[in-house]
């Protein structure tokens, strides 16, 4: 294939091929193409200039330099303390300041200035996430013609969350800028569509593509995917997995859920849906054990510090009502687990609880399905909110605002027959057999080569 593919996400592993499903998708397809993938790094002084990173891979890794200001503004500013409580239905969250919206059109400009000088006519650029929303537009301001895709991983902003946004005419634009966008939903690539449809500047083409700016946009959905293999191995396939020193008693059932400590992952909920399950619980039930695995996250940004503050209070509320003296009904972990300790416990665990009030995919759903064992699978409990939700419909769908609904559905999961365990989890595991994340890194690519020929034609 001609050209180098260049990938641009905020974070990048140093260090290695680095591990979860994303870095290694995008290590494998750099490995496969030749490319380079730049991502961010802080320094005391922020420059102009890329840093290569002499490392063990067939692709080159440069770095751009965040200094403090950058950092806050940028990246805990703008991106975290705008645009994601935005893109999460979250406006009542967005804590900004005008010098965030500075620092995030310094940091993209700076990003577009230097990429100038290191593009070569025929490279492919994918950029990811909503760090960069403007990359694009700033790129095509310089001159620059490559075929520039970005696939965006958390929920696209619908009409009246983007009245909240600082840069809501810029928008479209910075939309409009890419030649393919990959949303993970069809409801994504639904609200999307309907941004354009109110926009008098846009047209729709009959191939599907937005015209808008005159230039020709493509908007798809692409649902990113796990590595499935790699999660049913670490699971302990066979092999008894990793050693959890996790003991439950012989009345014991195992509820797991696992997520970054965010408000928009629905924790205060979902322990509440615990505690109204437990009132309710026949005193001759199972015991039925949550291990909520919540790593922290974004801990200066104001908004993360009172989540963490009320899920403890709720912890030690529920735990106070219902712990008897050899059980502890909810076992909660801020910390970082090891990846295969995960697995196991995925394994291991009767339920899986993934319950966003708003999530782009959601792999934890996935990585929950994998790690199963098909002769006596767990059952997933998923919110309709995650994108996970449109491929998963043979989990348990809730409504995460509903505790009364999701403690049902504990009791309907904790319940549930051998042989609808296996009919739901094979289900499952075939989408996402099908779809995992190869085949999504391969898709995008796929789509970002094609647009290009129809751009080309176009000009021609
Ligand atoms: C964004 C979008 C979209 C979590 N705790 C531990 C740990 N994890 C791993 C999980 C999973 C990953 O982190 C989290 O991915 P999610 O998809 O669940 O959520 P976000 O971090 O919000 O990701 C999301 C995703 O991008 C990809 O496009 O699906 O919607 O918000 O892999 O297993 N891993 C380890 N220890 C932990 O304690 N090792």
């Amino acid at each position: 294939m001609e050209g180098r593919l260049i990938v641009v996400s905020n974070r990048m592993p140093l260090g290695g091929a680095g591990s979860g499903g994303l870095v290694v998708a995008l290590h494998e397809a750099l490995s496969a193409e030749g490319g380079v993938w730049i991502g961010s790094e802080e320094a005391e002084v922020a420059d102009d200039e890329f840093h290569r990173h002499e490392e063990d891979v067939p692709y080159e890794k440069l770095t751009f330099t965040l200094d403090a200001d950058d950092h806050a503004e940028y990246y805990l500013g703008y991106a975290n303390s705008v645009l994601w409580p935005l893109c999460h239905r979250r406006s009542d969250l967005i804590d900004y300041e005008a010098r965030f919206r500075a620092g995030y059109d310094r940091v993209n400009r700076r990003l577009a200035e230097m990429l100038t000088r290191i593009l070569q006519p025929d490279d492919r650029l994918w950029v990811h996430d909503y760090h960069f929303f403007p990359l694009a537009a700033h790129l095509r301001a310089l001159g620059v013609e490559n075929r520039i895709g970005f696939f965006l991983h958390i929920p696209f902003p619908n009409g009246s969350d983007l009245l909240a946004l600082p840069d809501r005419e810029s928008f479209p634009g910075w939309i409009s800028a890419y030649d393919v966008v990959g949303l993970q939903t069809q409801r994504d690539v639904a609200t999307c569509l309907e941004m354009f449809r109110s926009d008098v500047d846009a047209e729709m083409m009959l191939d599907g593509a937005i015209k808008h700016d005159d230039r020709l946009v493509e908007l798809r959905s692409f649902p990113i995917g796990i590595d499935v293999e790699v999660m049913r191995s670490a699971a302990g396939e066979g092999e008894g997995g990793a050693d959890t020193r996790l003991k439950l008693d012989a009345r014991e059932r195992l509820l797991i859920g696992v997520d970054r400590l965010d408000y928009s992952k629905g924790l205060v909920k979902r322990l509440q849906a615990f505690g109204v399950y437990l009132d309710k619980r026949p005193p001759d039930a199972a015991r039925a054990t949550l291990l909520q695995i919540a790593p922290p996250t974004r801990e200066d940004v104001r908004a993360y510090a009172e989540i963490r503050d009320e899920l403890e209070r709720l912890t030690g509320a529920i735990n106070g009502r219902h712990s008897e003296i050899d059980w502890t009904p909810i076992r909660y972990i801020h910390r970082q687990v090891p990846r295969e300790v995960l697995a196991t416990l995925f394994r291991r665990a009767s339920v899986g609880l993934v319950t966003p009030l708003a999530d782009g995919m959601n792999l934890v759903a996935k990585e929950y399905v994998a790690s199963q064992n098909p002769d006596d699978p767990g059952v997933l409990i998923l919110s309709r909110f995650a994108g996970a939700a449109e491929q998963l419909d043979q989990a348990l769908i809730v409504n995460p605002y509903d505790t009364d609904e999701m403690a049902q559905a504990i009791e309907q999961a904790l319940k549930m027959p051998l042989e609808e365990r296996k009919m739901r989890h094979e289900s499952m595991l075939a989408e996402i057999e099908a779809h995992d994340i190869a085949w999504w890194s391969s898709q995008f690519l796929r789509a970002l080569e094609g647009r290009d020929v129809r751009n080309r034609q176009r000009d021609a």
